[in-house]
């Protein structure tokens, strides 16, 4: 099951790490840097000599409390880091967006995959996908970043993600994006509360059944620290238990913060898995 990310092919039976790269708000003030631009590549580098196959680009943080970036300081900040890594680096470079125009130019750019946390909620933005060729990852959210962990509640955690991923998935297919450019995430942290979070991890093999890759990011997160009692700093081993377990379940992509670790995992569960063949 090859899939085809601007030129670059992904075997999707098999298992590959995504690196985290953040370009938010830092001391650099003006788009184009070259301190900023350069200090992304560089990021952006060592994880591809560290295994990563894709590199996740975000310049909107979506974690827990963030409020909304303006459309234009999104655009400065992740348009040059794109660009320089889609010229420089040998890697997928995929852009963590939700708004429209930052995936049109970033896709004109040489961005190989859209990640939207939105699953392609706002307005124009399946329009853009479907004038694109690339691939597109749509997740699974309950409300918005600023307000999500507030009070999340589902009566059934796995069957209302899974029919929220059907469903946009009928949308999107509709508006002319083919299904065989569609990959599935569940959205762990993103609405909902450890147990929710967990019980999707345990069901990741019936997320499956819907027919489309899956990628996971479970990185650092709050579900590890609830379970472990450590600091987000200090979240590694659970962070590759995690990746382990997705990995086993079938997972391609996974979104890590350390790749080096999470590519090592991933390959002694490919090392098992082989062993079965
Ligand atoms: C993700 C993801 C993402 N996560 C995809 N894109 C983030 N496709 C950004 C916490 O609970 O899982 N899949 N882009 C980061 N978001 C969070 C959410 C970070 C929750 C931290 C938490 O700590």
């Amino acid at each position: 099951m090859p899939m085809n990310f601007a030129g670059k092919t992904l075997d999707m039976a098999a298992c590959h790490v995504m690196g985290v790269l953040n370009v938010t708000p830092d001391s650099f003030s003006d788009g184009g840097c070259f301190s900023r631009v350069d200090s992304a590549l560089a990021r952006a580098r060592q994880m591809v000599a560290d295994g990563a196959a894709l590199i996740d680009v975000g310049g909107e943080s979506t974690r827990p409390g963030a409020t909304p970036v303006p459309l234009q300081e999104e655009l400065d900040r992740v348009c040059p880091v794109v660009e320089a890594i889609a010229r420089e680096l040998d890697v997928i470079v995929s852009v963590d967006t939700s708004a429209p125009e930052v995936m049109r130019r970033t896709v004109s750019l040489g961005a190989g995959l859209i990640n939207d946390v939105r699953a392609l909620q706002r307005p124009g933005a399946v329009e853009v996908v479907a004038e694109t060729e690339v691939p597109v990852c749509i997740m699974h959210i309950q409300g918005e970043p600023d307000h999500m962990q507030d009070n999340p509640h589902y009566r059934n955690v796995r069957r209302e993600v899974s029919a929220f991923l059907s469903e946009r998935l009928r949308v999107i297919e509709a508006a002319g994006v083919q299904r065989e450019r569609v990959i599935l995430d569940p959205g762990f942290g993103f609405g909902k509360t450890a147990r929710h979070n967990f019980e999707l991890l345990n069901a990741l093999e019936q997320l499956q059944q819907l027919g489309h890759p899956l990628l996971v990011g479970m990185s650092r997160k709050s579900m590890l620290g609830h379970v472990t009692g450590r600091d987000v700093g200090e979240r590694l081993s659970a962070s590759i238990a995690a990746a382990t377990i997705a990995a086993l379940n079938g997972a391609s992509i996974i979104r890590a913060h350390d790749v080096r670790e999470t590519v090592d995992a991933v390959k002694v569960v490919a090392a098992v898995e082989e062993a079965g063949l």
